[in-house]
């Protein structure tokens, strides 16, 4: 399954930890699985919004777009 920054699937995609928030601490969640394939010890399938089984510069993109948003921007 593909998704696309623009057609996100997961409500509160960059909500890496599952707090129902976004914010520094799923950043910093992401950036210790940035530019990790799913080959690799460190990566985080939590930190793949897009599910291509990379953690790279297209996830953090859909993180920061989803910044500070919480579930009360979903109801
Ligand atoms: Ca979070
Ligand atoms: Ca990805």
């Amino acid at each position: 399954m593909q998704y696309t920054i623009n057609d996100p699937i997961v409500l509160l995609a960059g909500d890496v930890n599952e707090d129902d928030k976004i914010n520094m601490a799923d950043v910093v969640k992401m950036t210790s699985a940035f530019s990790t394939n799913s080959t690799d010890a460190e990566f985080d399938s939590s930190c793949d919004l897009n599910k291509d089984n990379q953690v790279n510069m297209i996830d953090a993109i859909i993180l920061a777009k989803n910044f500070n948003k919480t579930s009360d921007n979903y109801s």
